[in-house]
């Protein structure tokens, strides 16, 4: 992976005063808002994840390099809709019903927008009719589905029913504290991550099989 590109290096130690004029300088470079994205912003988010995933980094950081994240993406985000650019998966993703823990389900969504995934958040308390509505909008191919609480585990089990029972095919990931993979396997999902940074690897996983 590579981490020696100012913008790439500036994202991954959350520079993020510094990002514009970087972007900038690559885009008078004669680089694509779609180079930018592939070429340094996800790489710089796959070194934050596996940063993460090690220990090397916690919460705080991974905000800041995500917020820095966000500076690149203000500027290319326009640029990539005017060039009919789209993103090659796209994912709903939401806290279940009954809970309103954010924090975790909030890094899993920014780390799969790093890795060009486009995220519809559905935010928290999603009650599994709503995860229905937004999968066949969206067409989604990706689902993920986040809780902290022991007391909000059956409401996974319940959406991963509805979405089921509605003949939806999406592959379902679920995450949080309190989550295993035995559990994602008795309630049917397809996967789970333990960490934002695994979540990225697992969602490229599932959604390439
Ligand atoms: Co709450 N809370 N909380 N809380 N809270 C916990 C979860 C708890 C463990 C605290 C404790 O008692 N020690 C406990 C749950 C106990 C249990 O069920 N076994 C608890 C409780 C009881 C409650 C209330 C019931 C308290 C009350 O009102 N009596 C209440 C419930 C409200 C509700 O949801 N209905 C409540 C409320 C709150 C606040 C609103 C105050 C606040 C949430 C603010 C917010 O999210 N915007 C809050 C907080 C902050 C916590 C703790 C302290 C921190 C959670 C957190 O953000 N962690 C938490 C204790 C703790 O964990 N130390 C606690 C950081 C975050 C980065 O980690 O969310 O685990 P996490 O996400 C990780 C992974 O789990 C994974 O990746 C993330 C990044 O690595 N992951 C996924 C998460 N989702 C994923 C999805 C994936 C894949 C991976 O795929 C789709």
């Amino acid at each position: 992976m590579n981490d020696s590109h100012p913008l790439s290096a500036a994202i991954i130690a959350g520079k993020r005063k510094e990002v514009p004029e970087l972007v900038q300088a690559c885009i008078s470079a004669g680089e694509s808002a779609q180079f930018i994205v592939e070429n340094h912003l996800v790489p710089a988010m796959a070194i934050v994840g596996e940063k993460f995933k090690n220990n090397e980094i916690f919460v705080p950081e991974m905000l800041i390099a995500a917020r820095a994240m966000k500076e690149a993406l203000k500027i290319l985000e326009p640029m990539l809709v005017e060039a009919g650019v789209v993103a090659e998966f796209n994912a709903v993703i939401g806290t279940v019903e009954g809970d309103l823990h954010d924090i975790g389900k909030n890094l899993v969504a920014m780390m799969w927008k790093g890795a060009n995934i486009d995220v519809i958040d559905l935010g928290v308390n999603v009650p599994p009719a709503k995860f229905v509505e937004a999968i066949r909008e969206h067409n989604a191919k990706l689902v993920g589905l986040s809780a902290l609480l022991t007391t909000t585990m059956p409401a996974m089990r319940e959406t991963v029913k509805a979405i089921r029972e509605a003949g939806l095919t999406p592959k379902i990931m679920i995450g949080g504290a309190p989550i295993t993979s035995e559990y994602a396997n008795e309630i049917g999902a397809d996967g789970y991550a333990s960490d934002a940074g695994s979540a990225v690897d697992a969602a490229m996983a599932l959604l390439k099989s």
